[in-house]
């Protein structure tokens, strides 16, 4: 699918960036997350704040927006939004595409969830334009800039395994080097099939706390506010120039960068929270970074109890036969945790 944006005129860019910006005394953030019925977005929120949010294997759950608001320090307030799924029916969908299109102008960032098992992109993409119809350059270039798209389920892919470091008594999961690498690639393919079409109007911010001045086209810094816009599309590539050009603002280009990457997760496993936090954070500018820092400080987002790993393990072998159960896993672990461990 095809699309190719005007260019901003720099009437609309300066509008752009003005949306962009964040009062510091609006001290509300908020981060609301969309995409496919069962996608996994309510679990992914009760992952990363123990909310008890309704999630369903089967069938349709979310229906009304849920607000989740997060208080990490008095006064200011993270609110998260759990929008319901979309791909329910054409008349829900109906409804709840106007829901996002109303409620997403009000979000600092939006979270886009897509299945990381899925290669479809089709749905996705014409319901992205379905949100968009009517917007005007404007609109369209800040809902981009606020989107993040992201891969759930991200454990759903094996083989081969997924590794289980135990760090004294808890886990990390990471995946083995074959399935980072067909995680890599499919953020790249979501990159260039939901971003790279909207590169040109894209604005990305970060803060500026290294005195950042740079001659090139594309960015400007706004003294006041201590932000760095980046107008465009970073890829790797330019990264990769630009962090060779200018190696004392390594950082700053990094977390334009990341504003453009496609984050692959898993609520099960908790694997990247920490990582999507951090993206969320940097989107929403310093102050929410100050504010929130505690959210993402000792790394617990993406750290698993040992002894909650053996409910992540499925593997049962039956003999019918016999009726007897040869193995099971999380029997078998339980059996190891004292003589290996
Ligand atoms: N394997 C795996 N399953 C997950 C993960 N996250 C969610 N699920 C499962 O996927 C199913 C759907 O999850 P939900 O959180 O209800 O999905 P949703 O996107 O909120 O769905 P709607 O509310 O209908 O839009 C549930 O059975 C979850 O347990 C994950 O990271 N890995
Ligand atoms: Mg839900």
């Amino acid at each position: 699918m095809e699309i190719k944006e005007p260019d901003l005129t720099p009437d609309q860019l300066k509008l752009v960036q003005d949306v962009l910006k964040k009062s510091v005394n609006d001290r509300q953030f908020r981060v609301s997350i969309v995409g496919q019925t069962g996608v996994g977005k309510s679990s992914l929120i009760n992952a990363l704040f123990g909310t008890k949010l309704k999630t369903d294997p089967v069938k349709p759950c979310t229906k009304e927006i849920e607000d989740i608001p997060i208080e990490i320090k008095q006064g200011s307030t993270l609110y998260f939004y759990d929008l319901p799924g979309i791909g329910e029916s054409d008349e829900a969908d109906e409804g709840y595409l106007q829901k996002y299109r109303e409620h997403l102008q009000s979000s600092d960032v939006i979270l886009w969830a897509i299945h990381a098992d899925n290669r479809s992109v089709v749905f996705d993409l014409q319901s992205l334009k379905k949100i968009m119809e009517g917007y005007t350059q404007e609109q369209k270039a800040i809902l981009m800039s606020k989107l993040t798209f992201i891969l759930t389920k991200a454990d759903v892919l094996h083989p081969p395994s997924w590794i289980a470091a135990k760090i004294g008594n808890i886990v990390k999961f990471l995946p083995a080097p074959e399935t980072n690498s067909t995680l890599e690639q499919k953020s790249l393919y979501y990159q260039k099939t939901f971003i790279e079409p909207y590169g040109s109007l894209i604005v990305s911010k970060t803060y500026n706390d290294c005195d950042f001045y740079i001659q090139e086209d594309g960015f400007k810094c706004d003294e006041d506010l201590g932000l760095i816009y980046y107008k465009g599309y970073m890829n790797a590539e330019k990264l990769d120039k630009y962090q060779q050009k200018y190696p004392q603002y390594k950082k700053v280009f990094e977390r334009l960068y990341d504003n453009y990457q496609v984050i692959p997760c898993s609520s099960v496993f908790r694997y990247n929270l920490n990582k999507l936090m951090l993206v969320i954070l940097n989107k929403l500018g310093h102050e929410a970074t100050i504010q929130f820092q505690k959210l993402i400080a000792s790394d617990a987002l993406d750290q698993i109890p040992f002894e909650q790993t053996e409910n992540l393990c499925n593997l049962l072998v039956y003999e019918p036969k016999t009726q007897k159960t040869l193995f099971e896993f999380s029997r078998w672990l339980n059996t190891r945790k004292t003589t290996w461990w």
